[in-house]
């Protein structure tokens, strides 16, 4: 595996490149071109200009996350064909500066779901945390200004709030797409951009959807073992693969996180891997990475990766706002440097000891 940060970009992001680098064991970044709007054509430009930045301060690009799919793929409108068709150029762009690793997800409207974004822990820490009953009690179009004011200023991805000011005509596009034809929408996108993958060696990574079960009736695909491999089948290609997130689908307690990954061999692209502390089965919060402090088994997680022989990149994820660090929630520097120091930590004893 190669250790990495998610880093949104210069003008985007509080963490410097010069910090990451300092990072022991971080050699990477994922990255992305925060300021393009889904369905927008990267230019081989600007992705060299990023490329060159990154590499100046001593890292390189291990991946993006994300280039985001345009609602009308998602929904299946006419005019998804042209919208794929730049899709496919920026992939192209991207296979030519020697990038080949894209995330993406498949949510419709929102991508992650939280209820609060600096739930305060006992340590007096904030995180991002999910409450099932405040989903059921909330409008949603409400959901995003409910928790705009802990957003500490930065614009969340997936939420930018041009998004969400049209929130109403989205779910209104949205009325007639069900979990089968959200599943067919992926499998045309899926067909279409695979020739350009296999040319350029582009390894497709779909994250999950954070939580993963529907939220606001809305239908959600990317949830569990079965809709996975239903995925990777219904287009058998390497290069269509899987983000491994643990704090998404670890959402869902019935998810066997090490199983999953096990199952995943040879398409398992990609990892985030955080901690998520029960309170219960419908509220939980984000943890601190270390197994103590949440409720998952971070060293069996990690085992399962070194078993499959995972070799792309892994990033901790979203960490605790601690030391008075004032930035994007979940994506500050102090808590997923320690994040990233633990799995080192892991990764090191696993190796060693399995050797
Ligand atoms: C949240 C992230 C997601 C993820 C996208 C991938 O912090 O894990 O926003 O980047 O869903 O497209």
């Amino acid at each position: 595996m190669e250790m990495t940060l998610r880093w949104f970009g210069t003008g985007h992001d509080t963490v410097t490149l010069k910090q990451i680098r300092q990072i022991p064991g971080v050699t990477g970044v994922i990255t992305t071109l925060y300021d393009t709007e889904p369905g927008e054509v990267w230019s081989r430009e600007r992705i060299k200009a990023l490329k060159d930045e990154v590499e100046a301060s001593g890292l390189h690009i291990s991946g993006i996350e994300s280039v985001n799919i345009h609602d009308a793929i998602k929904v299946g409108t006419p005019d998804r064909d042209m919208y794929i068709d730049n899709y496919i150029e920026t992939l192209k762009n991207l296979g030519e500066e020697d990038i080949h690793l894209v995330c993406y997800n498949f949510m419709p409207v929102f991508d992650w779901t939280r209820t609060e974004l600096a739930r305060k822990r006992a340590d007096g820490s904030t995180v991002l945390a999910y409450s099932q009953k405040t989903i059921d009690s909330i409008d949603p179009a409400d959901m995003f200004s409910s928790i705009s004011k802990d957003a500490n200023g930065a614009v969340l991805p997936g939420w930018e709030p041009e998004r969400m000011a049209k929130i109403k005509e989205l779910f209104e596009m949205y009325k007639d797409v069900d979990e089968e034809k959200l599943f067919e929408n992926l499998k045309y996108f899926l067909e279409r951009i695979m020739p350009v993958c296999d040319k350029y060696d582009i390894n497709m990574a779909i994250h999950p959807d954070d939580p993963a079960w529907s939220v606001f009736g809305l239908p959600r695909i990317i949830i569990n073992l079965d809709n996975i491999m239903r995925m990777m089948k219904m287009v058998d290609n390497p290069h269509n693969g899987v983000t491994f997130c643990a704090g998404s689908y670890g959402t869902n307690r019935a998810n066997d996180l090490p199983t999953m990954i096990r199952a995943l061999k040879g398409r398992l692209h990609f990892a985030h891997v955080r901690n998520l502390k029960f309170n219960s089965d419908d509220d939980f919060e984000e943890a601190a990475h270390l197994s103590s402090d949440g409720s998952f088994d971070m060293y069996e997680i990690m085992k399962a990766l070194y078993e499959i022989g995972f070799e792309g990149p892994i990033r901790p994820d979203h960490g605790r706002m601690i030391w008075d660090e004032v930035a994007m929630p979940g994506y500050g520097l102090y808590d997923r440097a320690l994040g990233a120091t633990y799995l080192n930590g892991l990764w090191e004893a696993i190796v060693k000891s399995c050797s």
